[in-house]
């Protein structure tokens, strides 16, 4: 079994995603289970500027994909670093090529923390979603073949017969079992804040709503009325970390996997009045007859974008790094069954997370605001 660690030091691969950032203010928080932490944040890129330095005790930039970079920078903590908390994405053109990419960096980073003569790892988190029970809606090859699980989904349901990366990376961690533990958490639409997110719904629906209110353009829903009248959920960053931890220190059990999920529903329609009420633009009603393609909107809109940054001094965000975005939630919003999970497994085991959806988007929002990436 796994040495038991004298001291609780973090890793978190990807801190400067939504994920990583509440993971790493939960993880400093005095009350967090299994602290205090001395937390190592990492990221592809330099520290961004809304990063607040106190939740990290050393941010380290480096590249997973890059066997010899890894080395450089994760070795020197090897013989420190308890437990790993996987929030990295790196999405590539299709499915295979995502799998190869996300294996081959989140074995790079386990093999190098275990090469330490007296390495203490111990657990490792792995993040994925609920494209576990959908299949790779996002790949354009495949999305329109995809058979999906009927929902609720559960933890236990097989693999669906399509490439995911998110089954390879559940294959790598367990090929260390048993010396190191795992538990994998697999969340809906993450709401959280940061520009760094491949997928951030939020941001992309606040910059949506700021280029309507700056160009005068009706805030319509660029989904379909399925969506509009049915329950879909979400994850807040918040209650992700909470699991997070939770199972990462957990004694009574290993290598399990977790929905993570608010515990609630929402219709889209009443997402989107609160967007309203939070953007201050005007409740416009879904209208079939009005259906447009957001993803080319936007990229009609990209330079409308640049404007309001430079008009309020915002971070400089580009609307192309929120395309692969936007197109997500072109895809989720026009589902054509509801995304629910179970979230009973948790709650079995322990685990009573949870988040009021529509009360924490203004939240959210305001916090995006704070870190200067929306008006
Ligand atoms: C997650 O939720 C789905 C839908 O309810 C369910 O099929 C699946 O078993 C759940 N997974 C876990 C690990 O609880
Ligand atoms: C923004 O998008 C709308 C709707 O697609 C379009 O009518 C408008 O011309 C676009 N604005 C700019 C500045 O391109
Ligand atoms: C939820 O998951 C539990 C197992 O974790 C299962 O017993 C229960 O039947 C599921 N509920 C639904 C509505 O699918
Ligand atoms: C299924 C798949 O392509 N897995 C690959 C993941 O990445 C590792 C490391 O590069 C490869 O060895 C696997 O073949």
């Amino acid at each position: 079994m796994a040495k038991i660690p004298n001291a609780s030091v973090a890793l978190v691969v990807g801190v400067t995603g939504m994920a990583g950032l509440s993971l790493a203010e939960a993880l400093k928080k005095p009350t967090a289970l299994g602290g205090p932490w001395k937390v190592y944040g990492t990221a592809r890129r330099s520290k961004p500027s809304w990063f607040p330095s106190s939740i990290v005790d050393h941010f380290i930039s480096f590249d997973a994909t890059n066997l010899d970079d890894t080395i450089k920078n994760l070795f020197p903590i090897s013989n420190e670093v308890t437990h790993v908390f996987w929030v990295a994405i790196q999405v590539r053109e299709n499915e295979e090529a995502n799998i190869l990419i996300n294996s081959t960096m989140l074995k790079n980073v386990v093999d190098v923390l275990k090469s330490g003569t007296s390495s203490p790892l111990c657990h490792v988190t792995l993040q994925t979603g609920t494209k576990h029970y959908i299949g790779p809606v996002f790949d354009p090859s495949l999305a329109n073949q995809l058979v999906a699980h009927e929902p609720p989904f559960h933890e236990d349901m097989p693999r669906l017969p399509y490439p995911n990366f998110y089954y390879t990376q559940e294959d790598v961690l367990a090929s260390y079992a048993p010396s190191i533990s795992y538990s994998v958490h697999r969340p809906s639409i993450i709401i959280g804040a940061s520009s760094r997110s491949v997928y951030n719904t939020l941001l992309c629906l606040a910059v949506y709503a700021n280029i309507c209110k700056h160009q005068g353009l009706p805030f319509r829903y660029p989904g379909n009325g399925y969506t509009w009248e049915h329950f879909n959920e979400a994850s807040d960053a918040r209650v992700l970390a909470e699991q997070q931890i939770w199972a990462a220190i957990s004694e009574k059990f290993k290598n399990q996997a977790f929905n993570c999920t608010n515990g609630d529903v929402f219709t889209w329609k009443s997402f989107w009045k609160e967007l309203c009420k939070v953007f201050n633009v005007e409740f416009v009603p879904f209208d079939e007859k009005e259906k447009f393609d957001v993803v080319e909107m936007m990229k009609d809109n990209a330079s409308a974008w640049d404007k309001i940054v430079e008009e309020h001094g915002l971070l400089k965000t580009k609307m192309q790094d929120m395309i692969a975005a936007f197109a997500a939630i072109k895809a989720v919003l026009n589902l054509e069954f509801q995304l629910v999970s179970n979230m009973t497994k948790s709650r079995d085991f322990g685990f009573f997370g949870y988040a009021d959806t529509l009360r924490s988007i203004e939240m959210w929002v305001r916090r995006l605001q704070d870190m200067n990436i929306v008006p």
